[in-house]
């Protein structure tokens, strides 16, 4: 039958699922469950909630780091009761692994995979066995860096075509929330909760409750058919930098070892005497307390491992609380050269490690030094700014954005920050009737430091309107080319929809155009910042523009 290809009939957030393997793809085999290939056709095409049979225009994915795309096969699900529809379609690994066999290579493999689709998505749904889930979430909380836009992994413990599972309801409610909420964190959604990525850790092998975030409250959670999203917690880049990754973890010169009663001195020696040992992260007792005092043998195998320029981590064995040297053997530790790492989880620890130790320039010191504050809200630091959302009519919150919406335009600075401290800074990323958030005016307002105001308080550059345009978009209709520089630099990009106005205005106005990505010549974009300084870089070289 020839394909018919339906619009979204509301508005519409596209979203690229990268399927790893795990069980939410796995069939049963006369060895066990393994992964299956064809995810999409077999599993979720058939599915109303993940289809609404509209036959929607296959999606453009690039498929490596050359920038080489193809066109695959989308869907759309039915639209929400927020009114809007998620096209989607699946990218699958060539090699689908039960997660438990994933390294650092399948990290940078992801992590690749979104920086090269980047500006052609919304948001990414990453589908990972759940057995090293909590590793790869927080290897990949540490490898985006200033990440602008939601990056959502999940799983199931029963496989998508087992009659009774978890898998539809957990990969809905990914996509639901990469959808519709700009939540620029890396997370992980099971079992209707979303948490932080690098706060989680499997606490079940067999409920669907399998994960949990003892020490950091649920980022949202899913309530009959709503989704309520704590806004408080939520991370967002407040710097002027574009999105980068690193891929490079140094996982081959890091060691966990867990203390128990009765562990011998030598045993621990063994273990930091291994060649090339880097970094260990130490599950201790309790607050932080190991065996010995002062003079004993174990605290001088750790401060002569120490001296020798290993970095050892102190976390705590328990599931809540966090370490400090409350106790003798806790301060001995501490005064040793033992790293507290707060209120990390194992599986934060030593992902940050491994990303740490592999920062160009790195020492012992800025290791040690890094490892004990939040770099992505994986130990809890008090000091964090809040940034609040939306909550109540839309009717109360217009005032306060018609109100500010006149100062944008009125180029007064003094006004604008006023209308927008404290309790007020979440309105930086609500949107009034057309959908156009305060960034979206001050776009094409006159004044710069408004607009720079704006993006150091951390709000997005990635919302768009219902019209589906991006603040980009608006600064180089307007002509602001300083506008549309600053922006730029903040890693805002054209979406691919506007593509094809971009093109008739960039004939009109080449030196804006270009600025803001648009090759006036050729009609083609360059999503990055083509050849100026603020190219996003992997590891900090150059990328080529996908
Ligand atoms: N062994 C599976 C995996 O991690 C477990 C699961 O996904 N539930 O790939």
């Amino acid at each position: 039958m020839e394909a018919h290809h339906l619009p979204s009939t509301v508005p519409e957030s596209q979203v690229l699922i990268i399927m790893t393997g795990g069980t939410i793809c796995m069939q049963r085999s006369p060895s066990g469950f393994v992964p299956a290939r064809g995810f999409q056709e077999t599993c979720l095409a058939k599915i109303p909630i993940f289809n609404d049979g509209s036959r929607p225009q296959p999606m453009k994915v690039v498929v490596d780091a050359d920038g080489r795309a193809k066109k695959y096969a989308s869907l759309r699900t039915p639209a929400s009761l927020y009114d809007r529809q998620v096209r989607y379609t699946v990218l699958e690994f060539e090699e689908l692994l039960d997660s438990s066999s994933i390294d650092s290579r399948g990290w940078a493999l992801i992590a690749q995979t979104i920086y090269n689709n980047y500006t052609l998505f919304d948001a990414f749904v990453v589908l990972h066995g759940t057995d090293s889930l909590a590793y790869t979430c927080s290897a990949l909380s540490y490898m985006l860096q200033e990440l602008g836009k939601p990056v959502i992994l999940t799983g199931s413990q029963a496989p998508m075509l087992e009659l009774q599972n978890d898998a539809s309801d957990n990969l809905l409610g990914s996509l639901v929330v990469a959808g519709h909420f700009m939540i620029p964190e890396v997370c992980l959604y099971f079992n209707y909760k979303l948490f932080r990525g690098n706060r989680a850790t499997k606490v079940s092998a067999s409920d669907f409750a399998a994960f949990d975030s003892p020490n950091a409250p649920p980022l949202a959670v899913t309530t009959s058919m709503r989704t309520l999203v704590n806004w408080d917690l939520v991370r967002r880049p407040t710097s002027l930098q574009h999105f980068s990754i690193r891929t490079n973890l140094d996982t081959s010169h890091v060691a966990c070892l867990r203390i128990f009663p009765g562990i011998k001195p030598e045993m621990v020696d063994a273990v930091l005497k291994l060649d090339g040992l880097r970094g260990l992260v130490l599950e201790t007792f309790g607050a932080g307390n190991a065996p010995g005092g002062q003079d004993n043998a174990m605290t001088k195998v750790l401060a002569s491992a120490i001296q020798r320029g290993i970095v050892i981590i102190n976390i705590t064995q328990c599931l809540t609380g966090h370490v400090s040297p409350v106790y003798a053997p806790g301060m001995t530790l501490f005064r040793a050269g033992v790293v507290a790492g707060q209120d990390m989880t194992t599986e934060a620890a030593l992902t940050k490690l491994a990303y740490l130790l592999a920062l160009p320039e790195s020492t012992a010191e800025s290791v040690a030094r890094d490892m004990a504050v939040s770099l992505r809200g994986e130990l809890t630091n008090h000091s964090q700014t809040v940034f609040r959302h939306p909550d109540g009519g839309l009717s109360e919150r217009t005032t306060t954005l018609t109100a500010l919406g006149y100062a944008i335009a009125q180029g007064d600075l003094a006004r604008v920050q006023d209308l927008v401290k404290g309790e007020n800074i979440w309105i930086l990323n609500d949107a009034d009737y057309s959908g156009n958030t305060p960034v979206h005016i001050a776009a094409h307002s006159p004044s710069l430091e408004i607009l720079r105001f704006f993006l150091l308080q951390g709000a997005s550059v990635h919302l768009r309107n219902s019209a589906g345009r991006t603040p980009l978009f608006l600064a180089a209709s307007a002509g602001l080319a300083e506008h549309v520089v600053l922006l730029r630099k903040s890693g805002a990009h054209l979406h691919a929809d506007e593509k094809a106005v971009a093109e008739i205005q960039a004939r009109q106005r080449p030196g804006v155009w270009s600025m803001a990505g648009m090759n006036p010549l050729n009609g083609s974009t360059d999503q990055w910042a083509g050849g100026t300084e603020w190219s996003p870089s992997v590891n900090g070289v150059a990328g080529s523009a996908p």
